[in-house]
């Protein structure tokens, strides 16, 4: 198995997220700021948009962070990542598993353009009521499915991480305690320090 990554992005909650099932993986690095860089073929294939991450596994190209956290957990169920698909937590599940392509990010790339948000017509709803969904998610903890982590978490948690580091969570005391538990977790903290290495 083989992750395409580039440190500093979205790849990171891919990094965390191979971390947490404990399988051996390769990684490649993918320089996404240098667009005259060679690119291998097996990731223009697994990302047709060239964005990381990427994964191969085998016969499987695919990308997108999200999509990729709902593979590995499925694909490999020993790691007990994913509600399995007749558990009645497998329905928040999906929901918190595309909160953040399908929510979070969009309402933050709004926010930073100072577009005036439409929610009506939105899908992402706006900024405001993605946070408050956010806190409320969180109100029963530790995680966001209640007791059990799972890699819904490796997304919210990276995401409302991003949230902090870009100044854009203001004060919200579950969110932070849920940041610092994700931030506690051993997979996340060397899926960090591979991090910090590359970038340097
Ligand atoms: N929805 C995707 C977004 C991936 C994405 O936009 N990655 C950025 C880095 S954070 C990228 O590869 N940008 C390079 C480019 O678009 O050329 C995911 O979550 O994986």
């Amino acid at each position: 198995m083989k992750l395409y990554w580039c440190p500093n992005t979205r790849a990171t909650r891919a990094l965390w997220m191979l971390e947490e099932t404990g399988l051996d993986y390769d990684l490649e690095l993918i320089d996404i700021r240098n667009p005259e860089a060679p690119r291998d073929p097996d990731f223009s294939r697994a990302s047709p948009m060239g964005k990381v991450p990427a994964l191969s596994d085998g016969d499987v190209h695919m990308a997108d962070s999200a999509a990729i956290g709902i593979y590995l957990a499925d694909r490999y169920p020993e790691s007990g990542l994913a509600p399995a698909l007749d558990v009645a937590a497998r329905g928040p599940y999906l929901w918190w598993m595309l909160f953040t392509p399908a929510v979070v990010e969009p309402c933050m790339a709004e926010k930073v353009a100072q577009a005036t948000p439409n929610p009506v017509s939105h899908g992402w709803g706006d900024f405001d009521s993605m946070l408050a969904t956010l806190e409320q998610g969180l109100a029963g903890g530790p995680w966001i499915l209640g007791d059990r982590f799972s890699a819904a978490d490796v997304m919210v948690g990276s995401t409302a991480y991003f949230l902090k580091v870009f100044g854009m969570l203001p004060e919200m005391p579950v969110v932070e305690a849920y940041v610092q538990r994700c931030l506690d977790r051993p997979a996340y903290q060397r899926a960090l320090a591979i991090n910090d290495e590359a970038a340097g």
